[in-house]
């Protein structure tokens, strides 16, 4: 029988993708789940053929040009990848792969949860009844943002963007977005294009990030762009916490510039900064867009396509190029 490929198992995913992942590879698992550091990825990685991590483990240039010759793929267990250097990876001819619309539908559905619970405070007022604080009904408490006919404008008209915009339909919102290029999809024909992101934010009473984090994204939504949103604006981040200078956020939040924030995502990741615990316009949640059993085995089995037809020789299905 000819020998498995060995294959660096960042995390511990899914059962039945780690079942998958045990039968057809030499597996160096990670038993204890906990984050692997630079150093201990390179110590682990000795002999190994391929490495299957997830966006909390960041392959810059250091740590993709110090790995052993033998590993020859990275299959990330996600979509984004601003956490793998793709030029570095190119230099050493490492194939890259990730794991594209299996999470579509999952994501979209928490930026509408996001974009819901940021408008109608969600967060406020569970935690008022969860600490025993509600004694009445009154007519003036707890008063949000409606959502019903408002615009909805998409920084990142991709397939996850695309997705937000269907559902934002259904909640009769006027879609408004700004892609590199105009997106002919069906369903979105009345979907507004903006050429650049500052035409985009005077037209969004509600802003959901959909774009991927680079360099060009990084800090998109700060000081100076929150100010050409309309007053009281609610936005909503899916997408990368960098993409959003949190300070400036906190500020307008604090302001009531931004009215209300929806987040899945946020910097420094898992750290909150502390600041935003203040703010009860604030509704966030554990980056969690792709979190459902159906999900997460599909992006686990996506990974896996991706190293068995590595290892069979044939392209890979989801390639990240440069
Ligand atoms: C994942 C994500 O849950 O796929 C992505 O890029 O951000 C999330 O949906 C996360 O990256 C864990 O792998």
């Amino acid at each position: 029988m000819p020998t498995k490929p060995r294959i660096l198992a960042t995390h511990q995913f899914p059962p039945a993708v780690m079942d998958r992942l045990l039968k057809d590879y030499d597996v160096i698992t990670n038993e204890t789940n906990e984050h692997l550091s630079a150093d201990v990825i390179l110590e682990r990685s000795k002999n190994v053929d391929g490495i299957m991590c997830s966006p909390g483990n960041a392959f810059d240039q250091a740590l993709i040009d110090a790995l052993p010759a033998s590993v020859k793929i990275i299959a990330t267990f996600s979509v984004g990848y601003d956490h793998l250097d793709l030029a570095a990876a190119a230099k050493r001819g490492i194939v890259l792969g990730n794991t594209p619309d299996v999470l579509t539908a999952a994501t979209a559905d928490i930026a509408l949860l996001c974009l819901l619970g940021a408008a109608r405070k969600a967060h406020t007022s569970a935690t008022i009844l969860r600490e025993g604080k509600w004694s009445r009904w009154t007519a003036n408490q707890f008063l949000g943002v409606h959502v019903s006919g408002k615009r909805l404008g998409i920084l990142g008209m991709g397939r996850i963007g695309q997705a937000v915009a269907r559902r934002a339909k259904g909640f009769d919102m006027e879609i408004h977005y700004h892609n590199r290029r105009p997106v002919s999809e069906p369903g979105l024909e009345e979907a507004i294009f903006h050429e650049s992101l500052d035409d985009l934010l005077p037209n969004c009473d509600f802003l959901s990030i959909n774009c991927g984090l680079s360099d060009e994204t990084q800090h998109l939504i700060n000081d100076a762009t929150i100010e050409k949103l309309p007053d009281g604006a609610v936005l909503v981040n899916t997408a990368r916490g960098a993409i959003v200078d949190d300070i400036a956020l906190i500020k307008a939040l604090k302001s009531g510039k931004i009215a209300a924030a929806g987040l899945d995502v946020f910097e420094n990741e898992p750290t909150l900064n502390p600041e935003y615990l203040d703010l009860d316009n604030l509704f966030v949640l554990p980056h969690i867009g792709s979190a459902t059993f159906e999900t997460r085995d599909a992006m686990g089995f996506k990974c896996l396509d991706n190293l068995d037809a590595f290892f069979a020789g044939n392209p890979i299905p989801s390639p990240i190029t440069l």
